[in-house]
């Protein structure tokens, strides 16, 4: 049987736990603690999570999970991506792979900061400009980490089907520094980490994998070093039979050394909003 890390299902949501929050009283004679207090509760308010984080550990593996969205607001953010949200197509739905070129098994599409570009799997993208939702989504995301992110990878499944190999997120215009702040939307899916000591049969430790469900509207956040030395995966689940989206924020670091500029894939869509035709 396989073993998954059980996550817990708290109902509410990050922004009704901290606007219900009962403030600590204070005598009256007492006013400059009482200020002072107050302003430590504010920067609290804005930077802590009111909502029970749960902790993801193994060796070189650091996770942190939380439910964000209620299901209402979980529903509301799905139902607005699927109308901002343009998915490349053609060539651009492609991905090379040890030389081969492969159509992916999902849909994808890259957002962020303008001009910034990102390389994986011998492609390179160029952010198309934020949307209202992925903004809403991004600056949600902030709050409760006090992370700030300047670009999401958008990976839409449309079923158990689709489904994202086993890889490490490590790409060198990644800041080393910054968690990857994973927000699922629709269809739980499970997601697993794999040692990268313990891939295959010529693997040299034997390492148990760590497997998650990600649940609607949740967020998972990817702490350094887990992506030195885990690989994750979202396996086929014939099972599951409605869509999901995926959104990891990521910090592409701003200096230009090493920035890959060839090849890059143009965006398509300048508003970030889909076409009619
Ligand atoms: O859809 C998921 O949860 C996986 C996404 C992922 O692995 C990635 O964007 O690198």
């Amino acid at each position: 049987m396989e073993k998954f890390v059980i996550l817990g299902q708290n109902k509410r949501s990050c922004n009704s736990d901290a606007a219900t929050r009962k403030k600590i009283k204070r005598g009256k004679d007492d006013r400059i603690k009482e200020e002072e207090e107050k302003n430590a509760e504010e920067d609290e308010d804005e930077f802590s999570h009111p909502v029970p984080w749960q902790k993801i550990e193994a060796e070189g593996l650091d996770c942190d999970y939380v439910l964000l969205f209620s299901k209402e607001e979980a529903d509301h953010l799905f139902k607005q991506l699927e109308e901002e949200v343009v998915y490349s197509t053609g060539e651009e739905a492609k991905v090379q792979v040890f030389g081969k070129v492969y159509d992916i098994p999902r849909k994808q599409a890259t957002y962020g900061d303008t001009g910034l570009t990102y390389t994986y799997s011998g492609v390179t993208r160029l952010a198309c400009p934020w949307t209202p939702t992925l903004e809403y989504i991004r600056d949600a995301v902030t709050k409760v980490t006090g992370q700030t992110f300047n670009f999401v990878l958008v990976n839409r499944y449309k079923d158990g089907q689709d489904h994202m190999g086993e890889h490490r997120d490590d790409e060198k215009e990644l800041d080393p520094l910054s968690p990857i702040a994973s927000v699922s939307l629709g269809a739980a899916r499970d997601f697993i980490f794999r040692h990268r000591d313990a891939r295959g049969k010529q693997s040299c430790r034997q390492i148990e994998p760590v497997k998650l469900e990600l649940a609607h509207g949740s967020l998972l956040l990817m702490n350094p070093p887990t992506n030195t030395f885990w690989y994750h995966s979202l396996p086929v689940r014939k099972k599951v039979l409605i869509p999901r989206i995926n959104l990891t924020f990521r910090r592409i670091l701003l200096s230009d050394e090493d920035k890959p500029r060839h090849d890059v894939q143009e965006c398509t869509v300048q508003t970030g909003q889909k076409s009619s035709g």
